[in-house]
Protein backbone atom coordinates (compact mmCIF):
# COMPACT_ATOMS: atom_id res chain seq x y z
CA UNK A 1 0.00 0.00 0.00
CA UNK A 2 2.81 2.54 0.12
CA UNK A 3 3.13 2.52 -3.90
CA UNK A 4 -1.09 3.70 -3.33
CA UNK A 5 -0.05 6.02 -1.00
CA UNK A 6 2.59 8.20 -2.49
CA UNK A 7 0.44 8.07 -6.44
CA UNK A 8 -2.42 9.61 -3.95
CA UNK A 9 0.93 12.09 -2.69
CA UNK A 10 1.60 13.06 -5.95
CA UNK A 11 -1.87 13.67 -7.40
CA UNK A 12 -2.68 16.15 -4.54
CA UNK A 13 0.90 17.96 -4.81
CA UNK A 14 -0.08 18.57 -8.62
CA UNK A 15 -3.21 19.65 -7.46
CA UNK A 16 -1.90 22.08 -5.05
CA UNK A 17 0.03 23.75 -7.96
CA UNK A 18 -1.99 23.49 -10.65
CA UNK A 19 -5.76 23.44 -9.93
CA UNK A 20 -8.77 25.66 -8.78
CA UNK A 21 -11.31 24.19 -6.06
CA UNK A 22 -13.39 22.47 -8.86
CA UNK A 23 -10.10 20.45 -9.97
CA UNK A 24 -9.66 19.40 -6.35
CA UNK A 25 -12.99 17.15 -6.82
CA UNK A 26 -12.40 16.00 -10.49
CA UNK A 27 -8.75 15.16 -8.94
CA UNK A 28 -9.97 13.81 -5.73
CA UNK A 29 -12.47 11.71 -7.84
CA UNK A 30 -8.94 10.39 -9.96
CA UNK A 31 -7.56 9.42 -6.83
CA UNK A 32 -10.38 7.38 -5.80
CA UNK A 33 -10.61 5.99 -8.88
CA UNK A 34 -7.12 5.06 -9.08
CA UNK A 35 -6.56 3.62 -5.69
CA UNK A 36 -9.75 1.27 -6.46
CA UNK A 37 -8.33 0.31 -9.76
CA UNK A 38 -5.29 -0.77 -7.73
CA UNK A 39 -6.55 -2.07 -4.77
CA UNK A 40 -8.62 -4.78 -7.09
CA UNK A 41 -5.19 -5.23 -8.92
CA UNK A 42 -4.16 -6.68 -5.40
CA UNK A 43 -7.02 -8.52 -5.01
CA UNK A 44 -6.28 -10.30 -8.63
CA UNK A 45 -2.95 -10.99 -7.54
CA UNK A 46 -3.38 -13.11 -4.20
CA UNK A 47 -5.94 -15.16 -6.11
CA UNK A 48 -3.59 -15.96 -8.80
CA UNK A 49 -1.17 -16.67 -5.78
CA UNK A 50 -2.76 -20.04 -4.72
CA UNK A 51 -4.25 -21.30 -8.00
CA UNK A 52 -6.50 -23.80 -8.86
CA UNK A 53 -6.32 -26.65 -11.43
CA UNK A 54 -9.66 -27.82 -12.51
CA UNK A 55 -9.88 -31.41 -13.84
CA UNK A 56 -13.19 -31.40 -16.33
CA UNK A 57 -14.26 -33.32 -19.32
CA UNK A 58 -10.73 -35.46 -19.09
CA UNK A 59 -8.66 -32.76 -18.92
CA UNK A 60 -6.66 -29.69 -16.39
CA UNK A 61 -7.06 -26.71 -17.02
CA UNK A 62 -5.23 -24.70 -16.97
CA UNK A 63 -2.87 -27.10 -19.22
CA UNK A 64 -0.12 -25.11 -17.87
CA UNK A 65 0.13 -23.46 -14.33
CA UNK A 66 3.14 -20.91 -14.03
CA UNK A 67 3.71 -19.72 -9.98
CA UNK A 68 6.43 -18.67 -7.89
CA UNK A 69 8.21 -21.08 -5.73
CA UNK A 70 5.96 -21.69 -2.31
CA UNK A 71 3.13 -21.73 -3.62
CA UNK A 72 0.13 -24.24 -3.22
CA UNK A 73 -1.50 -25.29 -6.44
CA UNK A 74 -5.17 -27.03 -5.35
CA UNK A 75 -6.73 -29.06 -8.11
CA UNK A 76 -10.37 -30.07 -7.71
CA UNK A 77 -11.94 -32.98 -10.00
CA UNK A 78 -15.40 -31.29 -11.32
CA UNK A 79 -15.80 -35.00 -13.59
CA UNK A 80 -18.29 -37.83 -12.49
CA UNK A 81 -15.17 -40.31 -12.78
CA UNK A 82 -12.20 -41.00 -10.27
CA UNK A 83 -8.80 -38.84 -11.23
CA UNK A 84 -5.54 -38.81 -9.50
CA UNK A 85 -2.40 -36.91 -10.23
CA UNK A 86 1.25 -37.27 -10.14
CA UNK A 87 4.49 -35.84 -11.83
CA UNK A 88 6.09 -37.82 -14.50
CA UNK A 89 8.84 -38.69 -12.41
CA UNK A 90 6.37 -40.85 -9.91
CA UNK A 91 8.64 -38.73 -6.93
CA UNK A 92 7.51 -35.18 -6.02
CA UNK A 93 3.71 -35.32 -5.58
CA UNK A 94 0.84 -38.25 -5.79
CA UNK A 95 -2.68 -37.56 -5.12
CA UNK A 96 -4.88 -40.24 -3.81
CA UNK A 97 -7.78 -41.06 -5.91
CA UNK A 98 -9.85 -38.23 -6.24
CA UNK A 99 -13.59 -39.00 -6.52
CA UNK A 100 -15.94 -35.83 -7.72
CA UNK A 101 -15.62 -32.97 -6.08
CA UNK A 102 -12.22 -33.82 -3.87
CA UNK A 103 -9.30 -31.86 -3.96
CA UNK A 104 -5.65 -32.39 -3.46
CA UNK A 105 -3.17 -29.69 -3.02
CA UNK A 106 0.65 -29.37 -3.11
CA UNK A 107 3.04 -27.38 -1.89
CA UNK A 108 6.27 -26.25 -4.99
CA UNK A 109 8.94 -25.35 -2.97
CA UNK A 110 11.59 -25.91 -5.61
CA UNK A 111 11.47 -23.62 -9.13
CA UNK A 112 11.62 -26.03 -11.90
CA UNK A 113 9.40 -27.69 -14.79
CA UNK A 114 6.84 -30.50 -13.50
CA UNK A 115 5.10 -32.77 -16.07
CA UNK A 116 2.08 -34.35 -14.59
CA UNK A 117 -0.64 -36.48 -15.58
CA UNK A 118 -3.39 -38.97 -14.41
CA UNK A 119 -1.82 -42.45 -13.22
CA UNK A 120 -6.07 -43.75 -14.61
CA UNK A 121 -6.21 -42.12 -17.83
CA UNK A 122 -1.93 -40.90 -19.02
CA UNK A 123 -3.66 -39.00 -21.66
CA UNK A 124 -4.52 -36.53 -19.51
CA UNK A 125 -1.66 -33.76 -18.57
CA UNK A 126 -0.69 -31.00 -17.19
CA UNK A 127 2.15 -29.30 -16.21
CA UNK A 128 3.37 -26.82 -13.47
CA UNK A 129 6.35 -24.28 -14.15
CA UNK A 130 7.55 -22.70 -11.07
CA UNK A 131 10.36 -20.13 -11.01
CA UNK A 132 12.12 -18.67 -8.38
CU1 LIG B 1 -8.21 -39.42 -14.85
Amino acid sequence: MNELAVDAVALGGAYKLTSSAKGLFRNLAVVVLLLTGQCFAAAEARAADAPTVTIGNFTFSPQVTTIKAGTIVTWVNHDDIPHTILDNNRKVFRSKVLDTDDKFSFTFAEPGTYEYFCGLHPHMTGQIVVTP
